[in-house]
């Protein structure tokens, strides 16, 4: 058991380091955590947690005008309410499903393929840097209709963004950088989106400023917005999911073994990966009126910071909340990826994430694709697993050996 610190702090090097072994300690002594350094309230429990993410007028999304408007260059759709809301985000669902999800998987398909050949000869990989960081660059630019020559700039770029917006505290010198990334994103993109206006392609940009519902159409800086709030989202999440997906395969060679005979079994090791280690820890809401969670009153104003991480293992929710496994009858894989989860991976509610099915067919694609080319895929050699991160969390590295198979990427011609 892990006994409580008198001076315990969610900003200290020891929780950053691994915070699992702290939630039980905080779910059953301080379910409202405060934290006087940055005057926010961490809830750990799965039902307050739920309670702040599905009661979206008492718990606003407020926060998101200085967590995330400065470097978005424009408000996003988990900021808005109302027609407004409800009309967004329908085009931005019919871009992320139908005929549009078909042709990104296929280009989620092809970036694979030409990622990892390089590795396939040589037996060795690092999942998170040669392999899944430029991967999910490069199919979110892809899917944008962005030139991937220019993937270096723009991931250099929006993770000075993403660095803002999952920052707990930021110096004044980082905060400058982030902004000067924002500002240089917005410069590179303007062009484009107001480009596409006139000369649509067949690309989520192009797909987004053309598109109306019920009279309402998305604006340059709406566009601008989302664009940068995708670059952000869809590539920060995704090679963390693959690689703590690999590593609690690789963790539990049975388990491993299974989803290697039964690729059918996939969706059920990502929904479990998510509730397990979700790549997002944090989910930030403003408290609208003075609130009473587990016995104690979170005054009206307050930030509140949603433990994704702690709710997830909440042994009210799940049975057995420590044990990774993808036949847990709590889970409801069929659900996992829709408004229905049981986990809380993709928030819940409102503004549940809405790249929920694109991450599955992305995470599903490139592991199906990778299982059968890493053979006895293990650790290397003198690697230690570490993870970062208080926001979104995922491993530093995953070096990984396998034993090349002939032929290399199957389907290839
Ligand atoms: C600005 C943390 C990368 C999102 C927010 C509305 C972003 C929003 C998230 C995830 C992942 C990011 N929040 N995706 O937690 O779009």
């Amino acid at each position: 058991m892990t006994t409580v610190a008198p001076k315990f702090s969610i900003l200290s090097e020891d929780f950053a380091r691994n915070p699992y072994p702290y939630f039980p300690m905080l779910r059953q002594e301080t379910p409202v955590h405060y934290e006087p350094d940055i005057d926010s309230y961490f809830l750990s429990r799965y039902q307050d947690v739920r309670r702040v993410l599905t009661e979206h007028e008492a718990f606003t999304s407020k926060t998101l005008t200085v967590r995330a408007e400065p470097v978005m260059r424009g408000p996003v759709l988990a900021q808005m309410t109302g027609a407004e809301h409800t009309a967004k985000r329908k085009i931005v669902v019919r871009g992320f499903t139908g005929a549009a999800l078909k042709d990104q998987v296929r280009a989620i398909h092809a970036n694979a393929e030409e990622l990892i050949a390089p590795f396939l000869g040589r037996g060795q990989v690092d999942l998170v840097n040669d392999f899944g960081k430029p991967f999910a660059v490069y199919v979110t630019l892809d899917v944008l209709g962005l030139d991937k020559n220019d993937w270096r700039q723009v991931a250099a770029w929006h993770h000075g963004v993403a660095e803002f917006i999952t920052s707990i505290t930021l110096t004044d010198e980082r905060r400058r950088h982030c902004l000067q990334c924002a500002e240089q994103l917005e410069a590179y993109l303007v062009p484009i989106i107001e480009q596409r206006r006139t000369e649509p392609g067949d690309d989520l940009i192009s797909r987004l400023r053309t598109a109306e519902f019920d009279g309402i159409a998305m604006s340059t800086r709406d566009v601008t917005a989302l664009i940068i709030n995708i670059l952000a989202a869809a590539t920060e999440p995704a090679d963390k999911t693959l690689a703590m997906l690999f590593h609690h395969l690789i963790d539990r060679p049975e388990t491993m073994a299974q989803v290697r005979k039964d690729p059918e079994l996939l969706p059920a090791a990502i929904a479990e990966t998510l509730r397990f280690t979700p790549p997002v820890h944090l989910i930030p809401r403003q408290v609208k009126q003075d609130t009473e969670f587990s016995g104690t009153v979170v005054p009206a104003g307050s930030t509140v910071f949603c433990m994704i991480g702690a709710a997830n293992r909440d042994p009210e929710a799940f049975t057995d909340p420590d044990t990774f496994d993808i036949h847990r009858a709590d889970l409801g894989t069929a659900r996992s990826f829709t408004a229905a989860a049981q986990h809380l991976a993709f928030g819940t509610g409102l503004h549940q994430c809405v790249g929920a099915a694109f991450a599955r067919a992305e995470i599903e694609t490139v592991a199906a694709m990778l299982l059968p080319l890493l053979q006895d895929a293990r650790y290397s050699a003198g690697y230690t697993y570490q993870e970062s991160g208080l926001y979104t969390r995922g491993p530093l590295s995953l070096d990984l050996d396998f034993t090349p198979v002939a032929g290399g990427v199957p389907g290839r011609d």
